[in-house]
């Protein structure tokens, strides 16, 4: 019989937290299956940070550290040195990496640490209720900009991968969405470059992952993606903005 459809390997046999219709599903799918098609499970640490995704540790099929706010490129730093063969990756949502860990990721980047980032932007702060992250767009409402963010009070949203692909340590920068299955494809493509960046020890790569909160968004599971379509790839463009081949 063909098999159409299996569970990855890269992921254990555990049901998630995650609200239905939230795409870190989705995503944590994308990076397990990136590490078995690798064959990089047996040598994978990953970190997981604060957020929604704080328990990531316990659906990876792999050795797992946890990381208070936006420390997880330091903690990733430091496993990556003690053990460089290790394939070691950082999961962060955007509360997380954009807001109190902006300077972990700029200076892990900075310092072409070889280590992947999967950076979940969907755009506010998921675990603590809804409030304003640095990535909320301008008029999106959220618990703490009830009256929509406003550019003159909280400055404009902060494009990260177009930051970091500024930086010259930073080899691999890509921005995918989930939105499709398309779209999907192209976010597991990136996801393993990342990945494959990282063994060949070129230097830093971020995959940053426009994603879905239906639940702070107010949203029902097909409305959130129509969403993120309609609102979040206008404002955060996808695609490469960064390869190795251009850094020489
Ligand atoms: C050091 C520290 N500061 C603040 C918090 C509170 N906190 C936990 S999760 C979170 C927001 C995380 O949001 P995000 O990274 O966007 O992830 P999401 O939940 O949306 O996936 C905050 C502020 C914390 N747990 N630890
Ligand atoms: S609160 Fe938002 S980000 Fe968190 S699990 Fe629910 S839908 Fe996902």
């Amino acid at each position: 019989m063909t098999v159409v459809f299996k569970r990855t390997k890269g992921l254990k046999d555990i049901p998630t937290h995650y609200c239905p219709g939230c795409t870190h599903g989705i995503i944590h799918r994308l990076v397990g299956e990136a590490l078995e098609e690798l064959d990089l499970l047996g040598k994978a640490i990953g970190v997981a940070p604060v957020g929604c995704s704080v328990l990531a540790y316990e659906y990876f099929n792999c050795d797992m550290h946890e990381a208070a706010h936006g420390r997880a490129p330091a903690v990733a730093t430091g496993i990556k040195r003690v053990h460089p063969n290790a394939a070691v990756f950082t999961y962060q949502g955007d509360g997380d990496l954009a807001s109190i860990g902006a300077a972990e990721i700029v200076h892990a980047a900075h310092r072409g640490e070889k280590i992947t980032t999967i950076f979940v932007n969907n755009a506010i702060y998921g675990m603590t209720g809804g409030q304003m992250a640095p990535t909320t767009l301008i008029g999106q409402k959220s618990t703490t900009s009830p009256y929509g963010r406003d550019a003159n009070h909280a400055g404009m949203p902060l494009k990260v991968s177009e930051m970091l692909a500024t930086i010259t340590g930073a080899v691999f920068v890509e921005r995918v969405a989930v939105d499709t299955p398309s779209n999907i494809r192209k976010a597991k493509k990136a996801i393993k470059k990342a990945f494959e960046v990282q063994m060949e020890g070129k230097g830093f790569g971020i995959v940053e992952v426009l994603s879905t909160c239906p639940t702070n968004w107010g949203l029902s599971a097909t409305e959130a993606l129509k969403w993120l379509r309609e609102n979040m790839i206008p404002y955060y463009p996808l695609g490469n903005f960064r390869t190795p081949e251009e850094v020489k």
